[in-house]
């Protein structure tokens, strides 16, 4: 076991209330491409930041709909790899785990944790673009399907740039931030806000910071430990040793 490992278990064994943010790369494990990834086939022609967008969507609404329906169809496929069932397995622990997860794949709750904080809304989720009202089951339709009440196109229940965080989300994240003793980032490139600040509030509030992802990010200098690797690897042992 490295030492950083045995310094974030022993930190982790001490901790109270724990806050996990997650980005893409815990799902990359599981086969669902990173958001910053060169997409596959028809989109490696598309950047997502210009496709997750209500301008994109206004511009060519069909096009959006099929980038989210493939993206659904590709994710439905998926299964939660050893990262998120070990981050399961942490919630699980009697301290208070409140995972925040900018992820939109529904595969943590999949592997079985409970209290997730869908940060970025969740790509199976149908709403009415006009009225922001959630549809009660998601269509697959290849052909952009319509609003019941009003006409309006749906859109994914997602949180497009340029969109504000949900209140409830927002507020949530922000309660357990204020207070958590140890903060952990796994997987995110922690550049897309507000999430990127979280380890910043964590710190400044006086929680541990740890980070988990194989590259440098913006956070990685101001985290006290980071584990260099893939989530699939570290979390399973570093929560094996708790
Ligand atoms: C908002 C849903 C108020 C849609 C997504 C302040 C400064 C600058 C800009 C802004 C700012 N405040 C707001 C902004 C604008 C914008 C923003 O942050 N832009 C960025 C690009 C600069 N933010 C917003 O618009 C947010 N809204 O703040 O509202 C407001 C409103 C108007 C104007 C101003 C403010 C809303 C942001 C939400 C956008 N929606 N997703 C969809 O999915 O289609 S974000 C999208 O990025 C995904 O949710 C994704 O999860 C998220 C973050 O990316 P990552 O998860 O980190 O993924 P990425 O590919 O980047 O990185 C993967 C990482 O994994 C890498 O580090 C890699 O090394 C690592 N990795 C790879 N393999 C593994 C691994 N790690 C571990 N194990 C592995 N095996």
């Amino acid at each position: 076991m490295t030492q950083d490992l045995g310094a974030a278990a022993d930190i982790l064994r001490r901790a109270q209330r724990v806050v996990v943010l997650t980005g893409s790369g815990v799902s990359a494990e599981s086969g669902v491409p990173t958001f910053r990834n060169a997409q596959e086939g028809l989109w490696a022609q598309y950047d997502p930041l210009q496709l997750a967008t209500a301008e994109a969507f206004l511009d060519d609404p069909n096009l959006v709909w099929q980038w989210y329906r493939w993206r659904r169809e590709l994710v439905a496929k998926a299964e939660p790899n050893p990262g998120h069932h070990a981050i399961a397995q942490l919630s699980k622990r009697s301290q208070s785990v409140t995972v925040v997860t900018q992820n939109v794949d529904g595969l943590h709750q999949k592997a079985g944790t409970d209290n997730v904080i869908e940060f970025h809304g969740n790509l199976f989720v149908d709403q009415c673009f006009a009225e922001g009202t959630i549809e009660k089951e998601t269509k697959s339709h290849d052909v952009i399907p319509t609003c019941q009440r009003c006409g309006s196109y749906l859109r994914p229940g997602v949180v497009w740039f340029g969109e504000s965080i949900p209140t409830v989300a927002l507020d949530a994240a922000t309660a357990a931030l204020s207070e958590c003793d140890v903060f952990l980032s796994v997987g995110t490139s922690s550049v897309v806000w507000p999430a990127a600040g979280f380890a910043d509030i964590a710190a400044n509030q006086g929680a541990t910071t740890i980070e988990i992802n194989p590259e440098d990010t913006p956070i990685s200098g101001i985290t006290d430990i980071r584990l260099q690797g893939k989530s699939g690897a570290i979390l399973p042992e570093l929560i094996d040793c708790l």
